[in-house]
């Protein structure tokens, strides 16, 4: 049996019931094998992949928090510390109903090779609670995240770990988190990003996802002759990737039609109104079914559809597993030419085999999402200088950052003779750089 099917058999053997974790394991491994056939005899000596695929450490806490009503509640909060050869941990905190460990570790998994991609010294980690977010008053909210960090607290540090935000956490839970990392530790540092801009939260970490998302695409359509001017793009997810990506979709001349939340999607084919979708996600914090009271020519539908919508470009910006076999097919027959994940892993297996057969351009997630902790590495960098950067430098060098992960992957893809299979290239090119740095490190 190959060194990389040996691998794969026994995380799936050690860590059964987490088939997000085996998938996403199974998707870089099996990507690695060009790499590994060259050093296969140095990286089995070393156990180089058994050590890359176990976590450092993980850590898995109680969250005792109080509700509106006086009753205790009682939530699961989760961190992994999963690899440390490049830099500190660095990864966000998911807050959904459906996290459990294996979750975090498929999300800390790819963070490793996403971080590695960025060219930035960053590890990686990610964290989260099975708290579910949604119709919680801002004082639950607060006293859920206090309590989430009472006890985080005692694992991370701005040299150590550094959370952030991932689905369920924005700018309001940074904010309870940071204040209560601040008044236990007593410390005002750069232990968390996508902070407020008034503490020392970054210009453009806002943006930078959805942004970061758009000129990767924009810079391989450039290398093929062509642009993103009148192409009709289908977006997922109504959160903080999809918003600014239909942002800067917009602005590159892009026309973006669609966008979705759990519950259901809607079809505006003049274009999202983006003003309204920000009012009714960011402000008021609604469902999606209220767009249609501000585009009365617009269609609402309940449950997930947008894959079934003829398009030249598809952003998958939800969640996991959000677009199969199925929505694959009915994408290629509709004529899509491009498919980058803005979310983590949001293509299932099976889907990403037939798009990367049927000759569709495809950035998988760790390349094309990396512009968000990109961005936060770079707030790390202002706030270990104490100093603030304008939005126009932070954007620009986003911008030279995407540019850079794409050549970085179109190169490896090639190097390996992969042309064009931006999978393959992103799953060597971040693995390179950190089996470099794991091996020049000894054995820890
Ligand atoms: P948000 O919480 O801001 O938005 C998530 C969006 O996806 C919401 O519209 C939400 O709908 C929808 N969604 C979430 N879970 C499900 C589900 N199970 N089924 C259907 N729809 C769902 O999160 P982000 O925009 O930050 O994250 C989106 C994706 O991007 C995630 O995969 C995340 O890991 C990834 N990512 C995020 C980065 C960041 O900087 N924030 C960086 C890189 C990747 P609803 O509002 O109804 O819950
Ligand atoms: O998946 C991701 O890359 C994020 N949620 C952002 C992580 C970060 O540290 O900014």
């Amino acid at each position: 049996m190959s060194y990389v099917d040996e691998v794969i058999e026994r995380v799936i053997k050690e860590n059964p019931n987490e088939p997000e974790f085996h998938q996403a394991v199974r998707e870089v491994l099996d990507s690695l094998r060009p790499i590994v056939d060259k050093n296969e005899e140095a990286y089995r000596r070393d156990a180089l992949l058994e050590r890359i695929v176990n976590p450092e450490r993980q850590i898995k806490f109680r969250v005792p928090w109080v509700d509106d009503k006086g009753q205790v509640q009682v939530n699961t909060g989760y961190r992994v510390q999963y690899n440390s050869a490049i830099g500190p941990y660095k990864g966000g905190i998911r807050l959904h109903p459906s996290v459990n460990l294996g979750i975090i570790k498929f999300l800390g998994f790819e963070q490793i090779f996403k971080n590695s991609l960025t060219g930035l010294p960053i590890g990686g980690g990610k964290g989260g609670s099975d708290f579910d977010p949604k119709g919680k008053s801002d004082r639950e909210i607060m006293a859920f995240c206090q309590s989430f960090m009472t006890e985080l607290c005692k694992y991370i540090g701005a040299d150590t770990d550094v959370p952030a935000g991932d689905i369920g956490t924005g700018a309001r839970e940074i904010g309870y988190m940071y204040g209560q990392y601040k008044r236990i530790k007593g410390v005002f540092e750069g232990v968390l990003t996508g902070k407020g801009l008034t503490y020392g939260g970054s210009l453009a970490r806002t943006q930078a996802t959805g942004y970061g998302l758009l000129y990767i695409v924009d810079e391989m359509l450039k290398c093929h002759n062509d642009t993103l001017v009148g192409k009709t793009i289908v977006v997922s997810g109504a959160g903080n990737v999809a918003i600014y990506a239909i942002e800067k979709a917009q602005q590159l001349g892009g026309k973006v039609v669609t966008a979705s939340d759990s519950t259901g999607w809607v079809y505006d084919p003049d274009g999202i109104d983006l003003a309204a979708l920000k009012e009714i996600k960011e402000v008021k914090r609604q469902r999606l079914t209220e767009y249609k009271n501000y585009r009365p020519n617009s269609e609402y539908h309940d449950g997930k559809g947008v894959w079934s919508i003829k398009c030249d470009i598809a952003l998958p910006c939800a969640t996991q597993n959000e677009l199969n076999l199925e929505d694959a097919k009915m994408l290629v027959n509709n004529g899509v030419s491009v498919i980058a994940e803005g979310a983590n892993m949001p293509t299932t297996a099976d889907a990403t085999e037939f798009i990367l057969n049927s000759g569709v351009y495809f950035l998988p997630g760790k390349a094309a999402n990396s512009g968000g902790v990109a961005t936060s590495a770079l707030e790390m960098s202002q706030n270990s200088e104490r100093l603030h950067w304008s939005f126009e430098e932070v954007d620009s060098k986003l911008k030279g950052i995407m540019v850079n992960v794409y050549h970085n992957i179109d190169d490896a893809a090639k190097k390996y003779g992969y042309e064009g299979n931006y999978v393959i290239g992103a799953n060597i090119a971040g693995f390179e750089k950190v089996a470099i740095a794991m091996t020049a490190q000894g054995i820890v």
